[in-house]
């Protein structure tokens, strides 16, 4: 069975261009880089591919400066026409196998699992990594059954890959994530919404490394 590719969870931002321009988004990704997010997704749930591909491209030129993988968020084309690093599926995209498939074995596929059982297919499937929440209640997405920090830390014993922990997690509430083995945190408003995105990122960076170091 593949390990999958290495993928650096530790902080991983994810967009949200409901509250940004373009510039504001550019702008934004970029701090976080500097800030040290290790891992970036572009996530556009309104746009067409048209716009979202001219977004991934505008995105990806900074990111690539960082040294930064980026991943698409649920659109496989999108990211195979920017050469984004991978993407990202849920229940409601293609299949993991069928990314897999598309994008081929050296590209990163991520996918969200709510539940052992989906963990387990996802990385059978040929995930590198997976995406575990909503941990808490957050606005930036409907959820309607928060996932529990023991659910989490299943997932983390049972696959052998990667796992980040997302959903209305901070730098002051990751303590709830102690002892769950993640490999790292996911977050949207901690960084996306903050005044000094890089100094967000610095500082979530800190806590969540003091965090793993501590278990
Ligand atoms: N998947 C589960 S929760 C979530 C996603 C994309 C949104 C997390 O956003 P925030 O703002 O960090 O709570
Ligand atoms: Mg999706």
């Amino acid at each position: 069975m593949r390990t999958g590719n290495q993928v650096d969870l530790t902080l991983y931002l994810v967009t949200d261009s409901t509250y940004h321009t373009t510039e504001s988004l550019l702008r934004t990704v970029e701090e976080a880089c500097k800030g040290g997010v290790t891992l970036v997704q572009l996530r556009e749930k309104e746009a067409g591919g048209k716009e979202y591909l001219e977004k991934a491209i505008l995105v990806k030129k900074i990111t690539d400066r960082y040294g930064v993988p980026l991943i698409i968020d649920d659109r496989v084309d999108v990211a195979i026409a920017c050469d984004a690093a991978g993407v990202h599926v849920g229940a409601s995209d293609l299949p993991v196998a069928v990314a897999r498939k598309l994008l081929g074995p050296e590209k990163i596929v991520g996918a969200t699992a709510k539940t052992v059982e989906a963990a387990k297919k996802a990385w059978e499937e040929g995930a590198d990594y997976l995406g575990v929440g909503a941990i808490y209640p957050t606005t930036t997405k409907v959820i309607t059954i928060l996932t529990k920090p023991e659910t989490l830390k299943a997932i983390c014993e049972t696959v052998p890959i990667p796992v980040t922990a997302i959903g209305g997690l901070n730098a002051e509430n990751l303590e709830i994530l102690r002892g769950c083995k993640m490999d790292g945190v996911a977050v949207v408003s901690a960084i996306m919404k903050a005044d000094d995105p890089k100094r967000a990122a610095e500082y979530l960076k800190e806590k969540i490394c003091k965090l793993k170091d501590t278990e």
